[in-house]
């Protein structure tokens, strides 16, 4: 219980000297995230196609301005409609066979930064094209300065401009153990979210207090 007041000490000691910024250290690095949907919706996509969604950052232009934009992340959920259908009772129980899983693949592109990712169905997926560095996200970082930190964490201006996500789907269709039952897939209905990410992070000194 005492390393709080400890710790709160020794930080605002350094802060006032103005040397802390510079100083090469182990520093905490921790971020909490918001997500700010850029476009949703629910879209069939025939077996063979490519869904192609142009957005703009411009389009929620209040609510990451003078944020951090570090990301964009793109959720799919996606079911299966294949059918099967036949004279009547031909498609009845075991007969009618089984569905075959469809692949639903996605890319997306904010200028350089891209993702791509595929799942199948029925399911969800989500992909992440992302210019900042996650990695040390709640961890101590040690041998870097805190601006140095900073430099990895600041989006900056790259999440400014146009966003391309492209959404596809290979359909395959199950086999039926009864001829006269034919099973039919002409693609996949997906719902997407895409949403840009900010992120608000704290780089603190990690002191070891010895008890
Ligand atoms: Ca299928
Ligand atoms: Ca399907």
């Amino acid at each position: 219980m005492l390393a709080f007041p400890l710790y709160f000490n020794f930080a605002s000691s350094n802060v006032s000297s103005g040397g802390s910024f510079g100083t090469v250290g182990d520093y905490k690095v921790s971020g909490e995230y918001t997500f700010i949907e850029l476009d949703s919706a629910t879209e069939g996509i025939a077996d063979g196609e490519t869904l192609t969604i142009n957005l703009h950052s411009d389009a929620v232009q209040s609510q990451i301005a003078d944020k951090n934009l570090v990301a964009v992340i793109v959720n799919m959920t996606y079911d299966e409609d294949e059918t099967a259908s036949g004279p009547p009772l031909n498609c009845a129980g075991p007969a009618g066979g089984n569905d075959a899983p469809d692949t639903i693949s996605a890319t997306v592109s904010r200028g350089n930064n891209t993702a791509s990712g595929s799942g199948q169905n029925p399911g969800s997926h989500a992909i992440t094209a992302e210019w900042y560095d996650s990695s040390i996200i709640d961890t101590v970082v040690t041998g870097l300065s805190e601006s140095e930190i900073m430099d990895k964490l600041e989006g900056g201006e790259t999440g400014m401009g146009d966003y391309i996500v492209e959404i596809s789907v290979v359909a395959e269709t199950g086999n039926t153990l009864n001829p006269l039952c034919n099973r039919n897939d002409g693609g996949e209905e997906v719902t997407y979210t895409v949403s840009l990410v900010l992120l608000d992070y704290s780089i603190v000194p990690d002191i070891t207090i010895e008890v």
